[in-house]
C-alpha cells in the first residue's frame, strides 16, 4: 500500500456499542449457520454465491448494472464481479465506520439505506452478503467508485484493516472474492460447475438483459479464449426463452409462446407459457428470482386466472357443448408448462422449506394479470385458442378414465394393513423412521434381497422389468399400472384431493428410506431412470422430504486365495489387484443376480457398509428439463446427454 492510499482511508475503525453488537450478530451466524444459509452441507455452501450474487442483481433491477462475472478460483474461492454503483465507502453515520464495513458486517444491513433503489431481496437469499462474509475465513471486497478503487479484507467477518483506496480508476462496481470456512462447511468446500451453471442459466432468463458469466479456474480448456471452462449467459426475451429452454425436448402444441408482462397493484408479474403434446403440468413459480417449490399466492393466482379466462372462452365459443361432464381446473393444466415470476416488496415465506408465498394480496394481482392478458391473446389468436381447447377437453376425458383409476390407488393404500401388495416382503419393525423398503428390479434379484436382508426392519418390493415410463403415459395409465399400485400401497402413501392440491400424503409413510436397487448395467440404470422419473413426476414430495436413495453395487470381486475385496470402478479394482501383488481372480458383477445373499448384504445392504446415494432436486426446472429428455420422444439430445455425462461408460466398457 503506498502513502498516498492511507490518505484515503475515509474513516477510522471505531468500535461503537453497535459495531460490537454487529460483532455478536456475526458470532450468532458463525454458530448456527443452518438459520441463515439453510444447511452447512452443499445445498449452504452454493447458497454463498447465490447470496453475493443477489445483491449484483438488485443492482441490475434497479437499472444499475448489466454485468455479472463469476469466477470459481483454483482454491473453491468465488470471485463475483459487477458493474453496478459500487457498495458506497463513505461514513455511516450512525456506526461510525465506513458503509462498505456496516455492509458486510452487520447482520440485516443489507441495502438499508438506499430507499430509492428497488429492493426486493429477502427470504431465503437476501440474508445479506454479510452473512456470506461470517461464514468465510477470508474474504476482500473491492469496490470502483468516484474515481476511485476501495478495498477492505476480513477474516470470519471481522474487518482486519479500515476500508483504504488502493488507486484510481474509471470502472464502477463492486467485486467480492470469498473462501468458504473450512471449519464451517466440513463436509466438503468443493463448488459443482454444474450447479452453478444451472442457476446462472436460471438468473439470467429471470433477469432479462443481464450478461452473467461464469468461469471455473479448476478446468482448462484450451479452446476457450480465457483457457478456462466458462460459460456466458444472456436471455433477450426472458421467461418466454426460459420457456422455450425447458420445453427443448418436448412438442409444442401453438406456435406461439404466450408471455404476460405487467404491473398489478404496485407488483410485477410476469408469466410465459405454452402447451406441449405431454401430459404433465410443469409449472415453476419465482418471487424475487428464489424458486418457490411449495408454491403460494402467486401460483393459485395464477391458476385461478388461467382457469376462468379459459372457461369463459371455451363455454362463449360453444366447444364444450357436448361434453357431458364438467372441466376442471387440472384438464386446463395437462400439457403446459409456465414460468410465474413476481416481485414483491415484502414476501412472507412459509411452508415446510419456507417456499411458499403467503401474501395474500399477490393472488389477485397475478389473477387479474394472467386473466386480462390471456383474454386479449386469445381473441387475437383464434387458431392457438381452438388448439387449446381441444387439448382441454381431451383431458378431460382423460381425466374422467383417471379419476377412477386413482380412486382405486386411494382406496387400496388407505387399507394399509390386508391390503399390502402380495409381492412385498415386508419387515417386522413398525417405526417408519428406522424401516427401509427396497425396490429391485426382477423377481430373482428380489428373491436374493429377501435373503439377504435384514427383515427387522428392511422391506423387499420386486418390479417386474420395465416400469412404465410415465413421461409418455397419460395419468390413468400410469394409476391403473400394477407395479405403480404397488408401490403407493406399499410405501402407504395418499394423493391429495383438493383441487388446489394434489400433494401426496406422508403422514402415512411406511418407510423413510427407499432404496432403488438395480443391477449396474446399461438396463438397470434405465430401470432406475424410470423409477427416478415416476417419483419425480408423481411423488415428488419424497424426493424433497430426502427419502429417496440409490444403492450402490459393487462391480468386481478381487480375489486371491482367502483374501477378497470388492471394486465399485476400474481404479479401485486395479489398486486392489496391486496390492495382492498378482496372480488374482477377478470376478465381474453383471447383475445383482450373479451375487448371492451374503454378498449383497455385505456390499450393498449392510447400513455399516453400504454407500446409499441420497436423492436430491437442485433445480426444479433442470431436473424437469433432464427427465422430458431422457424419457421423451427425442433421441439425439439423450444421445448427447449420455455422452457428455458418460453415464454408463465406465460400467460397460
Ligand atoms: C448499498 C447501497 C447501494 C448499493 C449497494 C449497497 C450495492 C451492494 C452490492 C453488493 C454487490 N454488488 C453491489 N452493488 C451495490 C446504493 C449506492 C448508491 O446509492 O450509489
Amino acid at each position: 500500500m503506498s502513502e498516498e492510499a492511507k490518505k484515503d482511508e475515509p474513516i477510522k475503525n471505531k468500535y461503537s456499542a453497535d459495531s460490537i453488537q454487529a460483532l455478536e450478530g456475526m458470532e450468532h451466524v458463525r454458530m448456527r449457520p443452518s438459520m441463515y444459509i439453510g444447511d452447512i452441507g452443499i445445498r449452504g455452501l452454493h447458497h454463498l454465491v447465490y447470496e453475493v450474487v443477489d445483491n449484483s442483481i438488485d443492482e441490475a433491477m434497479g437499472g444499475h448494472c448489466d454485468t455479472i462475472n463469476v469466477t470459481i478460483n483454483e482454491d473453491n474461492s468465488i470471485t463475483t464481479k459487477d458493474n453496478g454503483r459500487g457498495i458506497p465507502v463513505d461514513l455511516h453515520k450512525k456506526e461510525g465506520v465506513s458503509a462498505l464495513e456496516v455492509v458486510m458486517t452487520k447482520i440485516g444491513a443489507g441495502g438499508k439505506f438506499d430507499k430509492d433503489s428497488y429492493k426486493v431481496s429477502g427470504g431465503l437469499h437476501g440474508v445479506g452478503v454479510s452473512v456470506v462474509n461470517a461464514l468465510s475465513d477470508h474474504l476482500r471486497a473491492t469496490v470502483y467508485r468516484d474515481g476511485k478503487i476501495w478495498e477492505q479484507e476480513y477474516e470470519r467477518g471481522k474487518a482486519i484493516y479500515p476500508v483504504k483506496s488502493i488507486g484510481e480508476t474509471t470502472e464502477r462496481g463492486t467485486q467480492v472474492t470469498f473462501h468458504p470456512d473450512e471449519t464451517i462447511f466440513t463436509q466438503t468446500i468443493e463448488y459443482s460447475y454444474e450447479t452453478l451453471s444451472n442457476r446462472m442459466r436460471e438468473l439470467s432468463f429471470l433477469n432479462k438483459g443481464v450478461t452473467i458469466t461464469l468461469t471455473d479456474k479448476r478446468q482448462k480448456d484450451k479452446d476457450s479464449e480465457s483457457g478456462y471452462l466458462n460459460e456466458t449467459f444472456y436471455s433477450d426475451e426472458g421467461l418466454k426463452e426460459f420457456v422455450k429452454f425447458l420445453d427443448g425436448n418436448r412438442e409444442q402444441l401453438t406456435k406461439n409462446i404466450i408471455a404476460i408482462e405487467g404491473e398489478k397493484n404496485g407488483i410485477p408479474v410476469e408469466v410465459a407459457m405454452v402447451y406441449n403434446t405431454s401430459y404433465t403440468e410443469n409449472l415453476h413459480s419465482y418471487v424475487n428470482n428464489i424458486n418457490t417449490h411449495e408454491g403460494g399466492t402467486h401460483l393459485s393466482g395464477f391458476r385461478r386466472g388461467l382457469t376462468t379466462t379459459l372457461k369463459k372462452y371455451a363455454d362463449t365459443s360453444g366447444m364444450l357443448d357436448k361434453l357431458k361432464f364438467e372441466v376442471q381446473g387440472d384438464d386446463f393444466r395437462e400439457g403446459l408448462t409456465a414460468i410465474i415470476s413476481v416481485k414483491v416488496a415484502e414476501p412472507q415465506f412459509e411452508g415446510q422449506t419456507k417456499t411458499k408465498l403467503g401474501n395474500r394480496e399477490v393472488s389477485a394481482a397475478v389473477s387479474q394479470a394472467v386473466s386480462e392478458m390471456l383474454t386479449d391473446y386469445l381473441e387475437e389468436h383464434p387458431d392457438d385458442a381452438k388448439i387449446i381447447v381441444q387439448k382441454v377437453i381431451l383431458a378431460a376425458q382423460a381425466r374422467h378414465a383417471a379419476t377412477k383409476a386413482r380412486e382405486m390407488v386411494q382406496r387400496k393404500s388407505v387399507m394399509s394393513i390386508g391390503g399390502l401388495p402380495g409381492k412385498l416382503s415386508d419387515c417386522s419393525e413398525q417405526d417408519p423412521a428406522i424401516c427401509e423398503l427396497f425396490l429391485v428390479e426382477g423377481d430373482s434379484a428380489g428373491g436374493t434381497a429377501k435373503m439377504g436382508r435384514d427383515r427387522n426392519f428392511q422391506a423387499i418390493l420386486p418390479l417386474r422389468g420395465k416400469i412404465l415410463n410415465v413421461e409418455k403415459a397419460m395419468q390413468h395409465k400410469v394409476f391403473e399400472n400394477e407395479e405403480i399400485k404397488n408401490m403407493y400401497t406399499a410405501l402407504g402413501v395418499t394423493i391429495g384431493t383438493e383441487e388446489d392440491s394434489k400433494a401426496l400424503n406422508l403422514d402415512k409413510l411406511r418407510y423413510h428410506k427407499i432404496v432403488i436397487m438395480c443391477d449396474a448395467d446399461v438396463d438397470g440404470s434405465h430401470i432406475e431412470t424410470l423409477i427416478l422419473t415416476f417419483f419425480f413426476r408423481y411423488m415428488r414430495e419424497l424426493i424433497e422430504a430426502g427419502h429417496v436413495y440409490i444403492a450402490t453395487p459393487p462391480l468386481y470381486l478381487v480375489k486371491k486365495g482367502a483374501k477378497k475385496q470388492y471394486a465399485w470402478n476400474d481404479k479401485e479394482r486395479d489398486a486392489i489387484a496391486d496390492s495382492y501383488s498378482g496372480g488374482v481372480n477377478i470376478q465381474r458383477y453383471k447383475g445383482l443376480g450373479e451375487m448371492n445373499a451374503e454378498q449383497l448384504w455385505d456390499t450393498t445392504m449392510n447400513p455399516n457398509f453400504r454407500t446409499l446415494r441420497q436423492i436430491t432436486i437442485d433445480s426444479g426446472s433442470e431436473a424437469d428439463r433432464v427427465f422430458s429428455m431422457l424419457m421423451g420422444d427425442e433421441v439425439p439430445p439423450r444421445r448427447e446427454f449420455i455422452e457428455k455425462n458418460a453415464l454408463y461408460a465406465n460400467i460397460d466398457a
